[in-house]
């Protein structure tokens, strides 16, 4: 009885239970970590072409922001995403971005919004968000 009684207030008691809470609070820290970088922004590239984008279907994260990043290979285009309000001109040489984040589930079309030819009426794709 005695004994068992010197365990519970002995110095190694002590650092076991300071150890223990230094494992905790390594693992608190380490939850931080992961939950700051499933929240950072993914940036994915697009290249636009008569009358085509690739990807042409682009799957998201609800609530994952992102940042679509824009090239044309040929002539000047548009990009244009209205259930997240975002559009851009895509012009050659020229990288340009929209940023958002998906605030819901589904799949929605985009489009390209500056005639770039006949065949730009079909130029189309789908962001689909999970
Ligand atoms: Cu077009």
């Amino acid at each position: 009885m005695t004994r068992l009684n010197n365990i519970h207030t002995s110095p190694q008691r002590r650092r076991f239970l300071i150890g223990a809470a230094s494992v905790g609070i390594g693992l608190a820290a380490s939850a931080i970590a992961i939950a700051q970088t499933s929240s950072q922004e993914q940036v994915i590239k697009v290249v636009a072409s008569k009358f085509t984008y690739a990807p042409n279907r682009i799957m998201l994260k609800r609530g994952v922001p992102v940042a679509l990043e824009f090239t044309t290979l040929d002539v000047p285009m548009g990009f244009n995403a209205p259930d997240f309000k975002v559009r851009t001109d895509i012009l050659p040489g020229k990288a340009s971005q929209v940023r958002f984040t998906p605030d819901k589930v589904g799949e929605f079309t985009f489009h390209c919004d500056l005639f770039c030819g006949s065949g730009h009426e079909d130029m189309t794709g789908v962001i689909v968000v999970t």
